[in-house]
């Protein structure tokens, strides 16, 4: 029933969102088009009052504006008549919080507080300026002597599960990920888990979206979003395993 009611909302403002979020940024998590259908939503209903109410403050200043002749009448607000122009657009904006909030807690509920099982599990570590990308290596297991660790690199296999364990070395960072529509507060002394799916495959940006000192601008890095095949590929080329194969002569 709350999954139906979301899909009837989301296939009706989704649109807007896609137009607002615009063509220079792809969707690529399972949960992006979520993300946008709900800042549509709010585009929609906030800009629908912001107008209405704009015009019509607009046409009482032109529509009652001081002419010769005329005095201005002396109301005290309370007024049954006169009254009700602010309790049904009070009332009916309270309508529209509140489909606001339906739709916003349960996409909340499901990117936050719903954790789907991981088929993979990737270590995010932030740092002045910095990230380190621990991939699971050949094992498919973290914390094992085959991982693969990566500066400023993130590897990942399209429509693959993840989880992240997101971890700060020294002051508060924010591991974004624009494409997934994906920003996660990285909190020195915490270890925090999240998720995402990559729907996409391609290579797009990964920011720090918390101001952390003077290097915070430069603190980028990138996301790999790779087919099985090539994933696996990178997997191979980069495990401990074959990097010290290539240095040994
Ligand atoms: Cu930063």
């Amino acid at each position: 029933m709350v999954q139906s009611i979301f899909d009837f909302l989301k296939t009706l403002v989704a649109p807007v969102g896609r137009l607002l979020v615009g063509d220079h940024l792809d969707a690529a998590s399972s949960y992006a088009t979520d993300i946008d259908a709900v800042i549509g939503l709010i585009a929609v209903l906030v800009g629908f009052w912001f107008i209405l109410a704009e015009g019509m403050f607009f046409y009482l200043i032109l529509r009652y504006r001081k002419k010769d002749g005329v005095r201005g009448q002396y109301i005290t607000g309370k007024e049954t008549h006169l009254k009700r122009w602010i309790t049904w657009p009070h009332a009916l904006i309270i309508v529209c919080d509140v489909v606001i909030v339906f739709m916003a807690v349960k996409v909340w509920y499901d990117i936050k507080q719903d954790l789907p099982e991981a088929q993979q599990t990737v270590r995010v570590v932030a740092q002045q300026w910095a990230w380190t990308f621990e991939h699971p290596g050949p094992d498919g297991k973290l914390d094992t002597p085959d991982d693969i660790k990566m500066s400023d690199e993130l590897h990942v296999q399209v429509d693959t599960l993840y989880h992240y364990e997101l971890e700060s070395l020294d002051v508060l960072h924010d591991f974004s990920v624009p494409v997934f529509r994906l920003k996660h507060d990285a909190i020195p002394g915490r270890v925090i888990t999240g998720w995402f799916e990559p729907t996409k495959t391609g290579v797009y940006d990964i920011q720090c979206a918390e101001m952390c000192g003077i290097g915070h601008g430069i603190m980028g890095a990138r996301i790999f979003i790779e087919t099985a095949e090539e994933h696996a590929a990178w997997i191979a080329d980069n495990s401990p395993a074959t990097r010290l194969a290539a240095a040994v002569p």
